[in-house]
């Protein structure tokens, strides 16, 4: 194993330094390996599990399973399965035996982002999210908060193991850091940036424009309309309620698409979902701790989690009347400038009411 070498410790035993070969030795008993992530998988996740899957099957030729837990429904997420041919297990369909090894990617098990049946033991959880969850009996654990895409992780284990990647799935990591890394202030470490190059030149460049610029419905469009028209600026904050999400993952374009606006630091979005309000939240202010302040915020309401500077989160709605959702948004809005140190005042329209109306008329 001329591999190994480079890596023997100073007793001349060799010693599995490099994490790629620790997270492989704790697979060799594996009958086959299983890659689950959170729900409504992101790029970041799909490339994680694709890259995972490859590094095993090259090195160790077991067989695996990749897993989707939820929906896909952002255009650009669902144009990359279908573009890059990624072949996902629903994971309510997926069945557990002894001997198949489990691994998480992008995600912490026990964080509320699972429909993952929390008695399935893991093998490993490979991650880079801010908020903690329950590690203690899962034998290999790789998280990195400083690092800004779990494919970035995974691109530097098949760097290590100097694997070959076929362009789709240079394509899917390359696209996975991509998404990750898109604010500013950057959430990205010099490790990003050099998966970022290593993998650039091999990916396809024609199937990443057509991820990125993924065909849009209808929906999309009002739903951003509606966005617009219903947010609201206190201080450096704003909100963009919503009361009924084509698919859950628009909160997440909303806010991308608010925290633009040179007057704010904060954006959040609640938007209703079939039974639960969907929130996301962007910051584009250094030490933000956006995946904290959400956590808190949210309380015992729900879950919530994420990174420095965006954060998600889901709140079950008992009842989807009118009265409950406006009793719940009160409450958040209140926490949430508490949270953020904004006195209690009345929210201005980003649009107005006056002008909304006009444009209507004309
Ligand atoms: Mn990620």
């Amino acid at each position: 194993m001329a591999r190994r070498s480079a890596d023997s410790g100073l007793n001349g035993k060799v010693s599995l330094t490099r994490r790629s070969d620790r997270f492989l030795a704790g697979l060799k008993e594996a009958a086959t390996v299983t890659f689950v992530s959170h729900v409504h998988p992101d790029p970041d996740s799909l490339g994680s599990m694709m890259g995972l899957a490859h590094l095993v099957e090259s090195v160790l030729g077991k067989r695996t399973r990749l897993t989707r837990d939820g929906l896909i429904s952002r255009a650009e997420n669902r144009a990359m399965v279908d573009l890059l041919d990624i072949e996902l297990i629903p994971i309510e369909k997926a069945s557990w035996h002894d001997g198949d090894a489990i691994v998480m990617v992008d995600s912490q098990p026990n964080t509320g982002r699972h429909n993952l049946d929390p008695c399935v033991p893991l093998y490993a959880v490979i991650d880079h999210h801010d908020t903690p969850g329950d590690l203690d009996d899962v034998p290999f654990v790789d998280v990195r908060r400083t690092l800004g895409a779990t494919c970035s992780l995974v691109a530097s284990y098949l760097m290590e193991q100097s694997i070959e990647l076929p362009p789709r799935l240079a394509t899917a990591l390359f696209y996975g850091i991509e998404t990750e890394l898109s604010g500013y202030p950057r959430e990205a470490s010099s490790l990003d940036d050099s998966a970022l190059l290593y993998l650039y030149p091999l990916a396809s460049k024609d199937l990443l424009a057509r991820i990125r610029n993924a065909r849009l419905p209808q929906s999309h469009f009002e739903c951003i309309l509606h966005a617009l028209q219903s947010s609201f600026i206190y201080d450096r904050l704003i909100i963009s309620w919503v009361n009924e999400l084509p698919q859950p993952e628009l909160a997440a374009e909303v806010v991308d698409f608010l925290i633009r606006f040179e007057e704010i630091d904060w954006a959040v979005c609640a938007g209703v979902y079939e039974d639960k309000l969907i929130l996301s939240v962007r910051s584009a202010a250094e030490n933000a701790r956006a995946g904290e302040m959400l956590r808190q915020v949210v309380g015992k309401l729900g879950r919530a989690g994420g990174h420095d500077r965006r954060a998600g989160g889901t709140i079950p709605l008992l009842s989807a009347s009118a009265n409950a959702v406006e009793q719940i948004q009160s409450e958040l809005r209140r926490r949430l400038l508490k949270a953020l140190h904004i006195d209690e005042c009345r929210g201005h329209r980003l649009v107005s009411r006056k002008e909304i109306l006009q444009n209507l008329q004309a």
